[in-house]
């Protein structure tokens, strides 16, 4: 009896484990940055997030740029979110987005501040019309 708890508890701690190392495995892998588009730029200034919605393609850099001389965070929750951590007055924060959707995010410091980056899905909304991607290849 005893041993089979015994048991259990290493399997346990086995599972934990292994979880743990693929986590810490898949915050590794960073996409690749694309220097092929020119970064966009939100600025951090009298808390606010300006442009407060940004639309940006696939692929996009966008940079966070604090110009108070508090410090501000820029980050969205969720697994396909960001973090900029601590950004002092001055500092930047650059970050590649991937993956089309939707990124509501805020300040940690100031819950006032909130901003949305929209990724891919606003191609209807920007004056140069959408070119589909050429059928070579298939
Ligand atoms: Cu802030």
């Amino acid at each position: 009896m005893r041993n089979t708890l015994r048991a259990a508890a290493l399997i346990g701690a086995i599972a934990v484990l292994a979880l743990v190392a693929r986590a810490s495995f898949a915050t590794a892998d960073e996409p690749a940055a694309s220097s092929s588009t020119a970064p966009y730029v939100v600025h951090m200034k009298n808390y606010a997030f300006n442009p407060a919605t940004l639309n940006v393609p696939v692929g996009a850099t966008v940079i966070f740029k604090n110009e108070d001389t508090v410090a501000h965070t820029a980050a969205a929750p969720g697994k396909n979110g960001f973090d900029s951590g601590n950004l002092d007055g001055g500092g930047q924060f650059k970050y590649v987005f991937a993956k089309a959707g939707r990124y509501d995010y805020g300040c940690a410091y100031h819950p006032n501040m909130k901003g949305t980056i929209v990724v891919g899905a606003a191609a209807a909304a920007s004056p140069t019309p959408f070119t589909p991607p050429s059928p070579s290849g298939y």
